[in-house]
């Protein structure tokens, strides 16, 4: 959007109402979009206000009493009337419209982005990276890449911002929400909750450190933790007994996880569902909730017994039962292939597995 205005122009503005702690950095792709709409919106405003500030000041004078001694009775004017309504609605439509191309802009990660965990508690933000590495308060990421986060908080609601790159959604306990963001410039940035959770709520915040693809590459390596995401999960998939019933065998009790992410799943009850992340937390905290076609309600419910670092541990675990997803996301060596949701063809079918 800011096509519209000259891009010198723009970035006086920006840069002027930035040094001027007025406004954040825009340091990510989707900042000068958004903030196109907010000035837009300003700007609007800005027009009314003085609109009807001119018109009030105007007519108090040249109607004031001592030139109008006795009140005239106006009838209205049609003409008028169609006119300011039809005039702000009009305007009012193209921020509807422009704001809601921006929202799906802003909700729908492309399919490439690379994905990082984050679980909010009172009161801190904890990240996850699918190579184990852990992160307090601190976020690391490449710039040049989409990178969506799953974000789950383990008490009440947080709200998870990053001002600089205009990202801001509610963290909320029991559900996985995601955002993403694609940083454009390196450095270090804000990192808020936006929601007040509690006594603590003005301490929970934290850096986000933009770094150059090779920076990034480097931290990772550094501060690996030994073990994968995925690797914990296989452990906590033997330990807690998963593999007695999934474990790929045409004899096994459950449904081969080979995969399963990505697929869509036909249910007992007639639906369909998309496999993502959300759907596998679900499946292990309320499996009779949704069942799927061919089997018998026999899984039990992990509810209580799992925590959430856990339940990451084997979604990442269960979402790299049939591709090399986490292999490639965490070298960040591929743009486009990596994080390819898992071709139901290429696995073992399912029961229940919808084939495409
Ligand atoms: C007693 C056997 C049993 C155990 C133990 C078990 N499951 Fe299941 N699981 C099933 C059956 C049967 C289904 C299919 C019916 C349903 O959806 O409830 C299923 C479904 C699922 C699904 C939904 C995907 C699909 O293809 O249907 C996931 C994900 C899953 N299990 C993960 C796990 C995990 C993780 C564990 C260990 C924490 C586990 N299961 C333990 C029997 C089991
Ligand atoms: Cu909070």
């Amino acid at each position: 959007m800011n096509r519209f205005i000259s891009p010198v122009l723009w970035e006086f503005l920006v840069k002027w109402l930035h040094s001027s702690a007025l406004f954040p950095a825009e340091a990510s792709t989707i900042a000068p979009y958004a903030d196109a709409l907010y000035f837009f919106l300003v700007g609007m405003t800005l027009t009314g206000l003085t609109l009807v500030g001119i018109l009030v000041f105007g007519f108090s004078i040249r109607y004031r009493k001592a030139r109008n001694p006795v009140a005239t009775q106006v009838e209205g004017s049609t003409l008028l009337e169609a006119t300011w309504t039809i005039i702000p609605l009009a305007i009012f439509l193209v921020a509807f419209v422009w704001g809601a191309l921006l929202y799906f802009r802003i909700y729908n990660p492309p399919t490439n982005a690379m994905n990082i965990y984050i679980v909010g508690k009172q009161w801190m933000w904890k990240a996850e990276h699918p190579g184990g590495q852990h992160e307090i308060n601190a976020l690391h990421v490449p710039v040049g890449r989409p990178v969506q986060l799953t974000m789950i908080s383990m008490d009440v609601f947080h709200s998870f911002s990053i001002p600089d790159f205009r990202v801001k959604r509610e963290v909320i306990p029991g559900r996985y929400s995601t955002v993403w963001f694609q940083a454009t410039e390196p450095g270090v940035y804000h990192l808020f909750c936006t929601q007040y959770c509690g006594t603590k709520h003005s301490g929970m915040i934290g850096e986000v450190t933009a770094m150059t693809p090779e920076d990034y590459q480097k931290w990772t390596e550094e501060s690996t933790s030994g073990a994968s995401l995925a690797q914990n999960g296989e452990r906590l998939f033997a330990s807690l007994g998963c593999n007695q019933c999934h474990n790929g065998t045409p004899a096994a009790r459950g449904p081969s996880l080979a995969g399963v992410y990505g697929a869509k799943l036909q249910l007992a009850n007639g639906s369909q569902v998309l496999v993502n992340d959300a759907y596998l937390r679900d499946a292990i905290l309320n499996p009779s909730e949704h069942v799927t076609a061919g089997y018998n309600p026999i899984m039990p419910t992990y509810q209580g017994q799992i925590s959430e670092d856990g339940l990451i541990d084997l979604v990442e675990f269960i979402k790299t039962q049939n591709n090399n997803y986490r292999v490639q996301q965490t070298l960040g060596t591929n743009e486009s292939s990596n994080t390819a949701p898992a071709t139901p063809g290429t696995a073992p079918t399912t029961p229940g597995m919808v084939k495409p």
